[in-house]
């Protein structure tokens, strides 16, 4: 049975995780609209997996006895500057991710939810992989600069990377 804390905290994190998906979401159709599909596919494929994270959080507080509840969700930007910028906020977004990832393992540990702490484990390494991800492609970035032609191979570059993770996935 989940405590009282624990509950509302995973319950947070639902929303935490549904936001991430629309922030996601609504890159993936900024970037379609500016013509960069491969950056497109990433942010779809991204958002789904926020997603992901989401319902696994929602069977998981149900399955303890708790009751997940689904709440109403901030609006996302429309709009995200330049890629760098877009990618800049990707990774920023991350970090705070990670960041109420940690205080709902640390809230576990305290009530001592050594189920939920076993839980949450997929999470910790989920941000860490997260996180790298974000920073190599915030690197790539930082190397193109504003090269037009840098831009495009970059675009494609990303597709690779979006199968890449989701074939990782696959084999978890
Ligand atoms: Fe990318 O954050 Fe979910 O966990």
């Amino acid at each position: 049975m989940l405590s009282s804390k624990m509950e509302k905290a995973l319950n947070a994190q639902i929303t935490v995780e549904a936001e991430s998906s629309q922030v996601y979401l609504s890159m993936a159709s900024w970037a379609e609209t500016q013509g960069f599909e491969g950056v497109a596919a990433f942010m779809y494929a991204h958002s789904d997996e926020e997603r992901m994270h989401m319902l696994k959080l929602v069977k998981y507080i149900n399955e303890r006895g708790g009751h997940a509840k689904i709440g109403s969700l901030q609006a996302p930007p429309l709009s995200f500057g330049s890629f760098k910028e877009m990618f800049q906020t990707l990774f920023d977004h991350e970090v705070s991710v990670s960041e109420s990832i940690n205080e709902l393992v640390h809230i576990s540990l305290e009530s001592k939810d050594y189920a939920t702490h076993n839980f949450l484990q997929w999470y910790v390494s989920e941000q860490i992989e997260e996180e790298a991800l974000a920073r190599t492609i915030l690197d790539k970035i930082n190397l193109i600069g504003d090269d037009k032609g840098g831009l495009y191979l970059f675009d494609n570059d990303v597709k690779q990377l979006t199968v890449a993770s989701s074939a990782t996935e696959m084999t978890k």
